[in-house]
């Protein structure tokens, strides 16, 4: 027989709603904070990678909230973004209510997949109550230094009028185009606000140690922070009173220098160009202009560039090294400037070989016939020859450091932070310009400043926001002076970087406790950190960065009392089509929740999503597999209905059960859940092969256990054996470890009460199976042999006594 899980879900979700089963307790003495990567409210819904992270998280929260902890599992949106306000240049609609509709959707279609959030917590980043606190912790940056205005090159978009971040430009066909829309991406310098997030590397990298993350995620973070410990080393320039510094971590290889490289940007280049190379060295910079960093730095690209005409000298040898430029020195990273040893550097080797430059080897090798790129001992390298490379590092740079030519130097490949966009539909900056320049803070009681109402949301054409447009509520009077609002508004990353927080604040939708207060601090150390993250690796480095980074800032600040805002991460895998491919909208292999939850129910949707495999693994959908998970629910129902049920445990099942419950509960523990399932379809196998009623216990408990995963199911059967109270805040079970400690037992076999013979059978053995067991040992039947039997008794697990005349 089939359950019906049109009629059951909407009946228990109407029941979980009624009952605020999910509402977020503070009475217990242990806590878990078990949160979700808040999706974008996009206008395409929900699609089946998403309750696949979410599916994990409920699980676990179900768990701990059965288990007696106090549970805080929210759920918001991240509600800024580019498409809202797209659309809003589109059709001149307002991305408020574009917004407001996505939400409700996403919303629905959240509940209708029985997950246990606290909605009552829900946050919302666009709305003022919350980005109020955003434009709050942006002047505490500010306050402290760590947010200023500069010129930076900034990817500028002209078919979007928007200046877009790293993350949002791609490189086809070697030009630079926006991720969406594909329209052309050239660099511009533009004054923007930049966080100093370089300031916070080291503590950023030592933070790392601390957090139960998978390592592939420190790895990237790492990376991308790019610790990298060197030198810069000061080149005076032939004929010319300009220095150049480069940085290098290879000051061992210094006689092997054969040329110099700037970037084609570096403020340099056009000093040191003579008159008879300008004109391709300025072809050169504006090509430069459309490629991105990673192109620029691609090894499996042709090295190109120019010849400026200039020299610089060896500090050692007085050698001339001609002064280059190309593009694979990066202008932003370090001095823009790096002496080049083709002989032992790959990029310097290509470039050498194609612009037939001296190639010089200073580092023993069998093979010069490749750079050698590794470490030996130096030769050809006058007084360095012999020695190892840090001998030789520390011996050049003291020397030069003696004439102020050297110093060491830490560089990060971090940058900081570029966050201001030129979108109307981001939380405006709280500050001020007044007419002599100078930047003001808008007072605090005056927070929020809020995006104005329009109906004119149009492009500036001046590479400004939209906002520009709106001059009343640019142009203002600030403390009776003349003043000019900030038009540029905050990237999206700014909600993200604190709503983790925002949750712990919200008492009821959109109504935040003030963070900078007693009652904050007092419900921060209650939640903080967050238990556990799950999030899909796209996250890895930027969001889980620039989170880190304020959590860091306000912890500096007193605001918060943990180091680090996520203690433990996991990224789960994605949920490919059914080829293997990833879905997309454009391959039209998108399959959608709403129909997989109509046709086979949100149970079974919840149940495949966590066991189809491991939650790292990014795996097929299979309508397969799907049928089968909706199968074992089906058998599951059938089992219960058909059920015997007795108060008196006859132990057949302890075992098993308790088995299950051990293994189980640790697999959930360490997010297994697919194991853990199929823990609990063998006790359900076990069920199925019992003769005898079935211990009312061990089936209470089964159905406890699988309501984390099938919860309106679960609710319906434990309804169906008499109970009134909702299974989800029922105990979670424990296992009897006496019962599992052993699993054969020892049967002594007395003939006339004398110990004749011992045997090993399988715990809870029949005693019938005992006393035939017994009666085919050689000793017992030499014993009984021709002899009347008067009496077999057995004791379970225990002897068996044979009686005889
Ligand atoms: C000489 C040298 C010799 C180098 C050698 C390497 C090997 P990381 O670890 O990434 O910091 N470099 C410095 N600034 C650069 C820039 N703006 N763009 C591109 N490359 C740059 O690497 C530092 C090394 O990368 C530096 O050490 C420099 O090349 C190059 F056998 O200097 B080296």
């Amino acid at each position: 027989m089939e359950f019906s899980h049109k009629a059951i879900e909407k009946k228990w979700q109407k029941f979980w709603e009624k009952n605020n089963t999910y509402k977020t307790t503070s009475n217990k003495d242990k806590k878990a904070y078990i949160l979700d990567m808040f999706p974008y409210p996009s206008g395409a819904g929900l699609h089946v990678g998403h309750p696949k992270g979410y599916t994990a998280t409920d699980v676990f929260a179900r768990m701990r909230r059965m288990q007696q902890y106090d549970v805080l599992h929210p759920i918001g949106w991240d509600a800024f973004g580019l498409p809202a306000e797209q659309y809003a240049l589109k059709t001149g609609n307002d991305p408020r209510e574009f917004t407001a509709k996505n939400i409700i959707t996403f919303r629905e279609q959240l509940k209708k997949l029985g997950f246990s959030y606290d909605y009552n917590k829900e946050v919302n980043t666009s709305d003022p109550n919350y980005y109020k606190i955003t434009q709050w912790i942006f002047q505490q940056l500010y306050k402290k230094g760590l947010a200023e205005i500069r010129e930076a090159s900034v990817n500028w978009c002209e078919g979007l009028g928007t200046v877009l971040a790293n993350e949002e430009v791609v490189s086809i066909n070697g030009k630079m185009v926006s991720d969406i829309g594909g329209f052309e991406v050239v660099k511009k310098p533009m004054k923007q606000w930049v966080l100093k997030i370089t300031k916070y590397a080291d503590r950023l990298l030592e933070g790392l140690d601390l957090l139960d993350w998978p390592n592939s995620v420190k790895e990237l973070q790492k990376n991308w922070i790019g610790k990298s410990e060197g030198a810069i080393i000061k080149f005076d320039v032939k004929d010319n009173k300009e220095k150049i510094n480069v940085f290098t971590t290879r000051a061992d290889t210094i006689f092997g220098v054969s040329y110099i490289v700037l970037a084609p940007e570096n403020k340099l280049t056009l000093k040191l160009t003579k008159p008879e190379n300008k004109e391709q060295v300025e072809k050169y910079i504006t090509l430069t202009k459309s490629k991105t960093d990673v192109e620029r730095q691609d090894d499996s690209k042709e090295k190109t560039g120019i010849f400026t005409g200039s020299y610089a000298i060896n500090p050692f040898t007085k050698e001339q090294l001609p002064i280059w430029i190309a593009d694979y020195v990066l202008n932003d990273y370090a001095t823009g400037a790096v002496m080049a040893v083709p002989a032992h550097d790959e990029r310097d080797w290509k470039f050498s070989l194609k612009y037939n430059l001296a190639i010089k080897f200073v580092l023993e090798t069998k093979d010069e016939s490749k750079a050698f790129v590794g470490e030996s001992n130096l030769i050809n390298s006058d007084f360095l020859n012999g020695l190892s490379k840090t001998k030789a590092i520390d011996l050049v740079i003291s020397k030069l450091a003696k004439e102020k030519k050297a110093e060491r130097k830490i560089n990060y490949k971090l940058r900081d932070w570029l966050f201001s966009r030129q979108r109307f539909y981001g939380e405006p900056f709280p500050v001020v310009f007044l007419e002599d320049g100078q930047i003001a803070l808008i007072d605090e009681k005056d927070l929020p400043l809020e995006l104005p109402k329009t109906d004119y949301i149009k492009p500036s054409g001046t590479g400004e926001s939209p906002l520009a447009n709106l001059t009343n509520w640019v142009n203002i009077d600030f403390k009776g002076k003349k003043a000019k609002r900030e038009t540029n508004t905050m990237p999206q990353w700014a909600g993200s970087c604190w709503y983790y927080l925002a949750y712990i604040l919200t008492t009821s939708p959109n109504n935040l406790v003030d963070i900078n207060s007693k009652e904050a601090m007092q419900l921060f150390k209650k939640w903080l950190p967050v238990d556990l993250y799950i999030g899909g690796q796209e996250h890895a480095v930027l969001h889980l960065l620039y989170a880190r980074f304020w959590h860091q800032v306000l912890f500096d600040l007193g605001i918060v009392p943990s180091k680090e805002p996520f203690q433990k991460l996991i990224n789960q895998g994605m949920i490919l089509a059914d080829n293997g491919e990833k879905m997309s909208k454009s391959k039209g292999n998108v399959i959608n929740p709403d129909e997989i939850i109509e046709s086979h129910g949100a149970d079974t949707l919840r149940l495949y999503e966590v066991f189809m495999g491991p939650l790292e693994a990014s795996l097929p959908w299979s309508y397969k597999g799907l049928d089968g998970a909706r199968k074992w629910l089906d058998r599951v129902y059938r089992m219960i209905e058909n059920i015997k049920l007795t108060d008196k445990n006859n132990g057949n099942l302890d075992f098993i059960y308790n088995d299950v419950v051990k293994k189980t509960t640790q697999m959930v523990e360490d997010c297994k859940f697919n194991t853990a399932i199929s823990q609990l379809m063998m006790f359900v196998n076990s069920v199925y092969k019992e003769t005898q009623p079935i211990y009312k216990e061990y089936i209470f408990n089964f159905i406890k256990m699988l309501s984390v995963y099938a919860p309106h199911l679960a609710e319906e059967l434990w309804e169906k054996l008499g109970n009134k109270s909702s299974v989800c805040l029922e105990k979670w079970p424990t296992h009897d470890e006496s019962k599992l400690s052993l699993s054969i037992v020892t049967i002594a076999v007395q003939v006339n009460g004398k110990l004749r013979a011992t045997f090993e059978v399988d715990k809870g053995t029949q005693k019938e199976l005992l006393i035939d067991k017994a009666k085919t040992l050689n000793v017992i039947k030499e014993q009984i042999k021709g002899k009347q039997i008067l009496k077999e008794i057995a004791v379970l697990d225990k002897i068996v006594n044979i009686v005889i005349k």
